[in-house]
């Protein structure tokens, strides 16, 4: 096989895998629902933890504590919220059933920098950024083979 069949050849190989890491559905985990219970404390201007993870079908209850003024939390994507006043936890509980990255927003205006009072909720295993490891690995593979080689 001369050269140029062999580049040839790997970059079609390289173009199927690629086509096959954008393509090839995520596969549905077979993990069972759980029930998850999360405490977030919110304060001027961050939750407490700022991430939390679920998996699709997980029943989620989040209990919201306030720490100075009251707060709120807004979980993006599923339009569930519930608002705390300091000393008064409450308590509201949903099931995930979409994967992704959800924002997490406080929804009471509680100061300045209420906008950046922000937390996010993690539904699943996050494929994005799998699949964006894998084709950065095929593109250094293919990197070797962009380059123009002079032969005398
Ligand atoms: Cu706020």
């Amino acid at each position: 096989m001369n050269l140029r069949r062999k580049k040839l050849w790997m970059t079609v190989t390289l173009a199927v895998l690629a086509a096959a890491v954008i393509l090839i559905p995520a596969p549905a985990l077979a993990a069972n629902p759980i029930e998850r219970f999360v405490m977030v404390e919110a304060s001027q201007y961050a939750f407490t933890p700022a991430t939390l993870h679920a998996n699709p079908g997980d029943t989620v209850t989040i209990e919201l504590h306030s720490a100075d003024v009251a707060h709120g939390i807004y979980v993006e994507g599923y339009g569930v919220s519930a608002e705390a006043q300091p000393g008064q936890p409450v308590a509201f509980t949903f099931v995930v059933t979409e994967s992704g990255v959800f924002r997490l927003r406080c929804s009471i205006t509680c100061g300045a920098l209420h906008p950046f009072m922000l937390g996010r909720l993690t539904v699943g295993p996050n494929w994005t950024l799998a699949r964006a490891a894998a084709l950065a690995g095929l593109a250094v593979l293919a990197a070797p083979l962009a380059v123009r080689r002079e032969t005398a």
